[in-house]
């Protein structure tokens, strides 16, 4: 990629509105991401291959938990800083976002929300330093939309339980040291379970040709007669509210990543319209390229301001899940359509790997799809106002 030139746009001055702290946590990722990812995340997502070097880094700004308490290894930060840090590393790349998301809300918080003492002390502060990385597996080949059905199963064989089944499209599956796996008992009823990296029978093949995400890597969680420990169980809560409770995390976090994809394409189109000269006039003088313009910021302005209040509501601790799933659906798709316009004002060159905008539209189409797909934000807050569920 060409030299990272970002810089953020901010046309309501909501700065204003965020701590010292904030604005400190912001900065710290913002540089992180123009230092250490803007300069390899092309060749990485042309290559396909998750860039193992960002580990550290990730780490070190708090990405990897960054509301668990300090005693677990987390970064002990209020919401708000980990919106922020999520936008942040999504303005690099999304699949570099999607890793930090998984091993926050996906693995830490399920262990430190609904783990024992001693699977916390065991797991958190490793994952927090990125000394291990996590999965999360609740998608199934058959059942995407509707967990509920999944058919991943557990019996009680007295000193362990036995694990059979198969989790499909899993971030960070191909190189987990941890998955944390949403299975049901013998009476159907879903738990989480720790399966760790060498138990025999567990295996984590990557699923290739993606168009999207490709510096994230996917894969499968295949379990053949797993045995696990009794002591893997997470005891805290069970059904699918303990899944679900963790996606509201996560989605909460996406909502916030998806303004940083925007704003970096807006910032790239916006600096590419000025200095593109077409018609012996840079193009950005043209009225329909301002239109583009215009309603970019205008969206992200909108976007940023839902996140926050989000946010707000969130250390509150009043965030609804459909609260969340309005904002996981409107930014998202916010930016996706942001992706797709500041393409075109970089006509040709929209389409190559010297501007981030194209990688950033590819990926979002990932985005868009999970953590609940983009129609099933929508009846989620079609079930909140009405009272009625149209799922089923
Ligand atoms: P439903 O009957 O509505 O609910 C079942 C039980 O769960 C409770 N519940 C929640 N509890 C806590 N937090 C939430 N957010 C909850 N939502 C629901 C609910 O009260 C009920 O409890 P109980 O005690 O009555 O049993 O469930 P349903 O089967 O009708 O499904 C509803 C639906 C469709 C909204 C849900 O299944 C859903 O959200 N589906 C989308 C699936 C999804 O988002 N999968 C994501 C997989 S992970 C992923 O994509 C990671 S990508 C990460 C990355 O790389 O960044
Ligand atoms: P389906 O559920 O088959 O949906 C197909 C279409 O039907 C969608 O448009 C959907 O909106 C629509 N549809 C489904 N049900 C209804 C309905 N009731 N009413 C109206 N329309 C409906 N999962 C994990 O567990 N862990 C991960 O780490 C993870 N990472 C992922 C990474 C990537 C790159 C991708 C692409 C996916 C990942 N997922 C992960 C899976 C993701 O959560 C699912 O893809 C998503 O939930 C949708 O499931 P599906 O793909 O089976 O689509």
């Amino acid at each position: 990629m060409s030299q990272d030139l970002f810089q953020a746009p901010d046309y309501y001055n909501i700065d204003d509105l965020l701590t010292e702290e904030h604005l400190l946590i912001r900065q710290a990722a913002r540089d992180w991401v123009k230092r250490d990812v803007s300069p390899i995340i092309e060749e990485a997502a042309q290559k396909a291959e998750f860039p193992k070097s960002i580990i550290k880094g990730l780490s070190e700004i708090g990405a990897f938990g960054p509301y668990i308490p300090e005693e677990y290894g987390g970064a002990g930060l209020d919401q708000i800083s980990y919106g922020l840090i999520m936008q942040e590393i999504e303005r690099g790349d999304s699949g570099v976002r999607s890793t930090a998301s998984v091993q926050s809300s996906l693995v830490m918080f399920p262990i430190y929300a609904y783990g024992t003492e001693e699977q916390k002390q065991k797991f958190l502060p490793k994952l927090a330093s990125g000394e291990f990385m996590g999965s999360f597996g609740l998608t199934e080949p058959d059942h995407g939309s509707n967990p509920g059905g999944m058919t991943t199963n557990f019996k009680d064989k007295g000193d362990h339980y036995l694990l059979n089944g198969a989790k499909m499209w899993i971030s960070n599956a191909p190189f987990c040291d941890v998955a944390v796996v949403w299975a049901k008992n013998e009476e159907g009823r879903i738990h989480g379970l720790i399966v760790e990296r060498g138990m025999e029978g567990f295996s984590t093949p990557e699923t290739h040709n993606k168009w999207s995400l490709r510096a994230s890597a996917t894969g499968e969680l295949l379990f053949n007669n797993v045995k696990v420990p009794k002591e893997n169980l997470l005891t805290g809560k069970s059904g699918l509210g303990a899944p679900l409770s963790c996606l509201d995390s996560a989605r909460y976090g996406i909502a916030w990543g998806a303004i940083g994809a925007a704003m970096d394409c807006y910032d790239t189109a916006l600096r590419y319209a000025k200095e593109r000269i077409q018609f012996d006039k840079p193009i950005a003088s043209f009225q329909l390229q301002q239109k583009k313009l215009a309603e970019m910021i205008t969206e992200i302005t909108k976007a940023q301001l839902l996140a926050l209040r989000l946010g707000q509501l969130k250390n509150e601790g009043k965030a609804t899940t459909a609260q969340i799933s309005m904002a996981k659906r409107n930014n998202v798709d916010m930016a996706i359509k942001i992706a797709r316009e500041a393409r075109q004002i970089l006509g040709g060159m929209g389409i190559v790997g010297d501007y981030s905008i194209m990688r950033h539209m590819m990926n979002l189409e990932s985005v868009i799809t999970y953590e609940g797909t983009h129609d099933i934000h929508l009846l989620i807050t079609g079930m909140d106002i009405t009272g009625i569920a149209a799922f089923k």
